[in-house]
């Protein structure tokens, strides 16, 4: 389905009014706002293409009807998304999900919709029909060369499928690890996968980056053989320079302070992306700020002092995903309400009173400096996103429209009731 413009700009001059008086105020109360909303308009969020359907849980799936089948499907949906929101203009595939089968016709959809190829991702998390080997123990990281080879060779193939598509990334996200004491030797555990990731690497173009993602468990639940920053920054420093770890919100354990581990990996020029989702217990996949909005703006405010500190271009220079995928709500909903919350604590980070909060740091003033950081977070930023949305050509009230022009319904008529390929 594709939006046509009049339905955004009938929206848009209903809302105008209210927007008006709105960000009159917003004006008022934060400084420098239309270089702020330069910023957020440059700013884009890739979906990935799992996002599109609901995730289910392993006791049950709920779809809603309307799912893309294919990934030009997918494409469409996220295309959907980029003309409400002009701000998820990039697609991060999932191999073997999505394996294309006409690059140029693909490329040019994207094109079309606007869209960006952001990074590919592998998966040896799954044996595929007619795999010759088992990733039950592990891919990169197992004790059979044969095994481990076979994953290597996936990682290759899919920096190939992505090359074709002008994508400029890998992630590698591994399930890898064990379930037991005993079980595994950690330490062959580790040179393993050093040693497979270094062939991965290898074939890496020039212009592409190795993303290292972590994870403190599941599927496995003893051991995970890159289960936290640490263990991720001691491969991709010895990989070299093209190697960066990647921050996925819901893969640490309860209440670590992910804003200092950003900003540490950022001072170490480690950090390489994010996956962003909200969790309450794990890696729940709940919508980005649906629960701890305040350490969804700490981590911005980390991110936009540390890349400002290195002279880094916010919307270019570190890889910003969505990755979450749930029950309940309606995806394409799920992912607008996602792109919206990453849009205001990006804009409340860029609203912080910096050099006061540096000057408070100096003086240990500690009452201060939280008065400096909840004043920017509780100051309401939202009608200059709403305004960076509609300078750019989307819609003032993405969720609203999508409700309107009641989009599921007619997704659901143009596709009926099958299930997301791929999950
Ligand atoms: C993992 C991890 C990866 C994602 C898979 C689907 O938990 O977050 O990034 O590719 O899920
Ligand atoms: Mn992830
Ligand atoms: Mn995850």
């Amino acid at each position: 389905m594709i939006l046509d413009k009049k339905h955004i700009e009938n929206h848009n001059s209903d809302e105008l009014v209210a927007h008006t008086r709105r960000l009159a105020h917003a004006r008022s109360e934060i400084n420098n706002t239309d270089a702020l909303i330069e910023k957020l308009k440059a700013f884009q969020v890739a979906i990935p293409s799992w996002a599109l359907g609901t995730g289910g849980t392993r006791f049950g799936r709920f779809p809603g009807g309307g799912e893309p089948g294919n990934i030009e499907q997918k494409l469409e949906d996220i295309g959907l998304l980029h003309a409400l929101n002009r701000s998820s203009g990039a697609v991060s595939l999932h191999i073997p999900w999505d394996i294309p089968s006409d690059y140029a016709a693909l490329k040019k959809l994207a094109a079309d919709l606007g869209l960006a190829f952001d990074a590919m991702n592998s998966n040896t998390f799954q044996d595929q029909k007619g795999q010759a080997h088992s990733y039950k123990f592990g891919s990169l990281q197992h004790v059979d060369r044969n095994v481990r080879k076979q994953a290597i060779e996936h990682n290759i193939e899919v920096i190939r499928h992505g090359e074709a598509l002008g994508s400029q990334s890998l992630t590698v996200w591994l399930s890898d690890g064990s379930c037991f004491p005993g079980q595994l030797n950690f330490r062959k555990a580790y040179e393993n996968t050093l040693e497979s990731l270094r062939e991965i690497y290898a074939a890496l173009p020039a212009d592409w980056k190795l993303f290292l993602e972590y994870k403190a468990f599941e599927p496995n639940f003893y051991s995970t053989t890159v289960g936290d920053w640490g263990q991720s920054y001691s491969y991709v420093n010895k990989l070299g320079e093209k190697a960066y770890t990647l921050v996925d919100l819901g893969h640490h354990l309860p209440n670590a302070n992910i804003e200092q581990i950003v900003s540490i990996l950022l001072m170490e020029e480690k950090l390489g992306g994010f996956h962003f989702n909200d969790s309450k217990y794990g890696d729940d996949d709940l919508t980005t700020g649906s629960v701890k909005p305040y350490q969804l703006f700490l981590i911005f405010n980390e991110l936009v002092e540390g890349m400002d500190a290195r002279g880094m271009n916010h919307a270019r220079d570190l890889g910003w995903m969505i990755d979450a995928s749930h029950n309940v709500k309606d995806p394409l909903e799920d992912l607008l309400q996602s792109v919206e919350a990453l849009m205001i604590a990006y804009a409340q980070a860029l609203s912080v009173d910096t050099p006061a909060l540096k000057a408070a740091q100096a003086e240990n003033d500690v009452v201060l400096a939280q008065e400096i950081l909840q004043h920017a977070f509780r100051t309401d930023v939202r009608p200059l996103v709403a305004e960076a949305r509609l300078q750019s050509g989307g819609a003032l009230n993405p969720v609203k429209l999508f409700r309107s022009l009641e989009v599921r319904k007619k997704l659901i008529g143009e596709r009926g009731y099958q299930l997301a390929s791929g999950l």
